[in-house]
Formats: C-alpha cells, structure tokens, sequence
C-alpha cells in the first residue's frame, strides 16, 4: 500500500483521540498539546553551576502507546520517561530506583553522547563501568552535563530500550545565541515493538528476524487492529502527537532517533528544515526537505513555520524499507497553527524525497562549525572487521575481529582494571587481565587512534562511540583510497552509519579520535538486534590514569549487591548483556 492510500485508510477523521493520555503514555505529557516548551535555560534560569536533581523509579507496566496493550517499562509511570533538562556546566544527580517486576530484571541508564571526563564510572554500561542494578536497589548517578544540545539517555541493559526504558535528555548553552524563536523540544522517533524486550532478545540469539509493528512520534501512534498479533488487546485511534506552530516564528525540533532497529525518514508537509546540529555537534546551517536519522542519532531542525493561521500540517517519520524491517513504517503527528481545529486531520500531502541506500547524511554535506582537524597522522591505526556467523557452540553472534563479547554482570571491567581479580584472560589488553569475552582494546599510552572499520554484514549498522565524539575521515564501499573528505574540518558526531555490504565489498568508515578521557568505553551499533549479538567491543587508554581514580563505593557496593542478587536468582542472558 502507498503511503497516501494507507494516510487515507487509517486516518480519515482519526485525530479525535479515543484513548486518554494515561491508558497511552502514563504519566508523559509528550505529544499533548499541553507538553512543555522549552525555555532558552532551564526555567529562563541561565546561570550554570546548578545541581539538577531527578528521582527515577523504574516499573514494568502495560500501556498502549498505538492502541495496542504492551508490556512497557516505565519511568515514573510514564513512557517516553522524563525529560532531563540542565545548563551547560551543571551537574545532573539522579537516583535510579529499580523496582521492575513480573519478572524482576536488572538495569543500568546510559547519558547519550556525554563525554563523562572524569566520571568514566558514572556511563552506566553494566559489566563495563557498573553492575547492574539490582532489583529493590538504588543507584544514585552524578555527573557533569559537559555538552550543549539534544540527546537522550536509555537503558544499557539487555534491549530495555526496545521495552520503553527511553527519554530525552536537553542541555542548553546559556551563550549560544537561538537562532529560533520556539524550542518545541524533544521529538523523539522510535519503531515499536507489540512483544515484550526479552521475547525481542530470544528470538533473535535463535536467528529469528523480528519486524517492528508500529512508528512512534514521540510515543504515540495510532494501529490497525485487524493486524494486531497474538489476541493483544487493541483500540483503534488511540490518538497522536500533536505540535503547535505560530505563524512566522522559527520552532527548534530536537529530532531523536531513539528506536531500536529504525532507519528515519522524517519530513514535514510543505515545511522545509535547516538543520543546525548533528548529535552534539553544531554544524554549518544546510536546508533539506527529509532528515535521515539510523538509531542513535539526532539532528537540531529549526523550521520556519510558513503557513498561515487556521492551517494544520503532517509531520511524518518513514521507516526505510530497505535498511530496516517493520510491519508498520510510517508514523505520523499533526502540527496545527493559531485558531487551526486540533481536532480535525489536516489535509497536507507528503513530500516527496530521495532516500540513497542506507546513508543517513554524506560527508560532504556535513561541516562543524567548530574548526577542529585531526592530527596529520594518528599515533596508532586499529583494523575491525565485524562479521556475522555462529561460534564454536553454535551461537549466531557479531565478531569483531574473529573475537566475540559477553558481558559479565558480575564485575566492572573499570574497577577491575584498579585492581580487582577478574577471572581469566582473553584479550589484546596488556596492561590488566580481562576475563573472558570482553573484547577489550587497549591503546596504551597513544594519543589518538584511527579506526579503519569494515562491515561484512549487509545491514549498516550506525556506529556509537562512548566518552568522545570521533571525526569520520570517510565513509564507502570496498577499499578506502586514503583521502580524507574535509580534512581540514572533518565531520565529528558520536554516532555514524556504516553501510552495508554489497556485492562482495564491504561497507567502511574510517573514524579517528583524541585518547584523552581514560577510561573503559563501549564502541558499538545502536541498533538493539545487533547488539544482542555482541556486536560490541571495548576500549580503554592509559590504564596507569584510570588507576589513580577515586571511584565512589557506589560502584563496588553495587557489583556486591548484583553478585549477591545473582547468586540467589537465575538471570537470563541469551544475548551479549548489553543494550541499549
Ligand atoms: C493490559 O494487559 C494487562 C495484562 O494482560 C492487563 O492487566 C491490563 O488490564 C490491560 N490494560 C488494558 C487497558 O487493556
Ligand atoms: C525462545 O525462542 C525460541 C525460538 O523462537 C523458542 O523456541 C523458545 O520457546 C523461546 N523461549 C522462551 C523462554 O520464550
Ligand atoms: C510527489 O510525486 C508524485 C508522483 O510523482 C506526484 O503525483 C505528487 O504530486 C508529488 N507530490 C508533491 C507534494 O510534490
Ligand atoms: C528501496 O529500493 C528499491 C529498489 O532498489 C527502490 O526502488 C526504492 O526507491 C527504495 N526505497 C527507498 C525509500 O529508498
Ligand atoms: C557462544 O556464545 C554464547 C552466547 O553469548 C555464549 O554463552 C558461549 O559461551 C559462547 N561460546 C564460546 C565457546 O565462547
Ligand atoms: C579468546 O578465547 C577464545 C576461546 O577461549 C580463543 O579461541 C581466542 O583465541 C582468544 N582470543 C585471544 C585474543 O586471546
Ligand atoms: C598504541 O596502541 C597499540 C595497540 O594496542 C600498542 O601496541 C602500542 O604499544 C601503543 N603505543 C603506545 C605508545 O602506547
Ligand atoms: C553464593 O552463595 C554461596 C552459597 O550460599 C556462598 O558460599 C557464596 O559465598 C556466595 N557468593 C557470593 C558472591 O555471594
Ligand atoms: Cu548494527
């Protein structure tokens, strides 16, 4: 079915919503037009310094964000969980209270894109920097909000993400001039998934491609029920997000790519964007009619809204059928302007756009405003080949360079790497003894490194680096010729599409970044199906660095709490542990 066929099926007279806000989304506001704007600082409050402090408690629950009755974890009883909001320079505080249940299950969140300098302990990847939170515990995260722009925080632990375990996360510059009148804040895209996360993880260790059912703008969608699976409980026009624009005024959209396996396509009818940021990375203004966002990433859209009073507008988002599976592709939002009917459809047609393979922004297109070149040689250059087969005992796995990963709950591989005693050794890792499966690369006493990165799978797979953003020298298929796109202002972002492989020659990039934050960092694709199967690896620097940290008890007393919880109950983990 085409895509105006299928707007015409499903939404003719659809935007009266027939569900409440609660039964979809608990306690968020988002998509409501009562959603909160954004001010220019927290609160129009600009000076930094300030401690933001945020209670999580996290819960299993059942909404029906698209109508359809699903398994959710929540947030303080919402989904998408809450938006954190700092100045640049403060300091986030957040106790994390983990009360999921039926079944209990452990967790660890994750702050999108942040560097950590200095709080490597506090990027919450279990068995990398924490243990997972225990069931009935508490774990209190403080660190630094140390970039500017739009981003989002998510669970690391198994494929949390995929069950709802998401939200937002906003820090604004108090110097930055807006070029925008109206911060509209978070639209988060995100595909959907009507089965629990962990039937998500089974499926796929035994090989089985699972499709997502539905898209989601910012949590919300409506379902044809007459497709809904397994006898779920479904209500038809649950109701979508809606936006309002005032005529004339430029609106900031922080467009996010928070799904699990989605490439995006996200328009705006008869509206153009200017796109100001990628990820972190402020960059020189371009215009486009469709931004392309792959899991991960995110774009800062400033939107001149051009229409008049009265009219009404569809904002889409397109899963790409060719990069990605779904059931369901394409979601879509209505955007009314003053005096227009918020309870009527509007009536706009799609624009029509170019998708090119898997590409989610060319290099060349994509230039930082901040002028930073890398150094004319790195000190060190690192060949990864991923590659998809089955190990020894017949698991589908992710290798990086023929070496599989697995997390180990039971430790953190930074305070291991203090001096802890974990168990084996099996890594390229010199300074420290890594246990089995932790896929550690160790780059000594380097000061930058290039990764030349080849992918023989022929999904793309968005690359996402912790602690730093990277410079992406170039990007392609079969052999890099050595040149360098921009080499005097690369682009940077901490997540990049890889393409895929076709016809024998494999998708590559060839990234390079400063080593200077010690610690262990996760490098990984963001997409929750590839993770699940390991494809994952780690990366630390200048152990004699991370030796000298003083890492809060917290860490410590958490790994005892996890192992003693661990000891008593059996813990599933089909898949590598880790994700998102
Ligand atoms: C959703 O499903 C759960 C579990 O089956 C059930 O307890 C709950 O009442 C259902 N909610 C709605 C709104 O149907
Ligand atoms: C896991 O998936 C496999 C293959 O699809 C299935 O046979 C098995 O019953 C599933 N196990 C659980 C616990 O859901
Ligand atoms: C999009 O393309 C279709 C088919 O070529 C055309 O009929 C339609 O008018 C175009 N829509 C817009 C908004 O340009
Ligand atoms: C998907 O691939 C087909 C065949 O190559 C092409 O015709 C179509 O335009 C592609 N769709 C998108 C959204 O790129
Ligand atoms: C194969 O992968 C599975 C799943 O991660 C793991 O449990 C098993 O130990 C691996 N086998 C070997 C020989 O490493
Ligand atoms: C890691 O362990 C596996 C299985 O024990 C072994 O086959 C592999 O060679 C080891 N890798 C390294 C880098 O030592
Ligand atoms: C750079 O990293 C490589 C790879 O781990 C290592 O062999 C080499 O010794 C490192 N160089 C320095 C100066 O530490
Ligand atoms: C696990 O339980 C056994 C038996 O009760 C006990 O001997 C062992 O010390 C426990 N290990 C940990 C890490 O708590
Ligand atoms: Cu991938």
């Amino acid at each position: 079915m085409d895509r105006i066929t299928f707007t015409l099926f499903l939404f003719v007279g659809t935007v009266l919503a027939v569900l409440p806000q609660v039964v979809t989304n608990g306690k968020s506001l988002l998509g409501t037009l009562d959603a909160p704007r954004l001010n220019c600082c927290v609160n129009d409050e600009c000076k930094p310094g300030k401690t933001r402090f945020y209670d999580f408690t996290i819960t299993r629950g059942y909404l029906s964000p698209d109508g359809v009755n699903t398994s959710t974890i929540l947030v303080n009883g919402a989904f998408p969980g809450p938006t954190l909001e700092a100045n640049l320079g403060d300091t986030f505080e957040i106790r994390v209270t983990n009360q999921i249940d039926g079944p209990e299950a452990g967790t660890a969140l994750h702050w999108h894109g942040l560097f950590q300098k200095g709080t490597p302990w506090m990027d919450g990847v279990p068995s990398v920097t924490m243990c997972p939170i225990a069931p009935g515990s508490t774990f209190t995260y403080r660190f630094k909000a140390d970039r500017a722009g739009s981003s989002w925080w998510h669970s690391h632990y198994s494929a949390q993400t995929a069950g709802g375990l998401f939200g937002a996360m906003i820090i604004h510059d108090p110097n930055a001039k807006p070029q925008y009148d109206i911060d509209i804040g978070p639209v988060l895209l995100s595909d959907r998934y009507h089965i629990d996360y962990r039937d998500l993880v089974n499926g796929t260790v035994n090989a089985v491609l699972i499709y997502s059912d539905n898209n989601l703008i910012n949590g919300k969608m409506n379902f044809d029920c007459s497709k809904v699976k397994d006898g779920k409980a479904c209500t038809p026009n649950a109701g979508i997000s809606k936006f309002r624009f005032e005529s004339g005024k430029k609106h900031l959209l922080r467009l996010i790519n928070s799904g699990a396996e989605a490439l995006q396509h996200f328009t705006i009818d008869q509206h153009k964007m200017t796109v100001t940021a990628l990820d972190y990375v402020s960059v020189k203004p371009f215009t486009t009619d469709v931004i392309h966002l792959s899991p991960g990433q995110r774009a800062d859209v400033v939107v001149e809204a051009t229409g008049k009073s009265g009219d009404s507008f569809w904002m889409r988002s397109d899963v790409d059928p060719n990069c990605s599976g779904s059931t369901q592709p394409h979601a879509l939002a209505a955007i009314y302007y003053d005096n227009a009917d918020t309870n009527a459809d509007p009536k706009s047609t799609a624009t029509n756009y170019t998708a090119v393979g898997c590409v989610t922004t060319t290099l060349e297109e994509t230039v930082p405003l901040e002028i930073a070149a890398p150094p004319e040689s790195p000190s060190f250059t690192q060949n990864i080949d991923f590659t998809l087969g089955y190990n020894s005992t017949g698991w589908l796995q992710y290798f990086t360079n023929n070496n599989q990963f697995r997390a180990d709950y039971g430790q953190s591989l930074l305070l291991s790497n203090q001096g802890g005693s974990p168990k084996s050794q099996n890594t390229t890792a010199s300074s420290f003894q890594a246990p089995a499966l932790s896929n550690l690369f160790d780059f000594g006493k380097n000061t930058t490194v290039r990764m030349v990165i080849r992918n023989y799978f022929i999904s793309p797979h968005p690359m996402h680096l912790h602690g730093h953003d990277f410079w992406i020298l170039a990007e392609g298929r079969g052999e890099w010729d050595g040149k360098v796109t921009n080499p005097a202002n690369p682009m940077r972002r901490d997540t990049h599409q890889m393409l895929g492989m076709v016809d024998n020659q494999p998708g590559y990039i060839i990234i390079e970044f400063a080593l200077d934050n010690p610690g262990v960092w996760a490098f990984h694709c963001h997409i929750s199906l590839h993770l699940i199967l390991g494809m994952y690896m780690n990366i630390v620097y200048r152990t004699e660095d991370i030796q000298k940290y003083q890492i809060p008890n917290q860490i410590a007393d958490g790994c005892s709490t996890w192992r003693e919880y661990a000891n008593t109950t059996y813990v599933e983990q089909p898949d590598s542990g880790l994700r998102r």
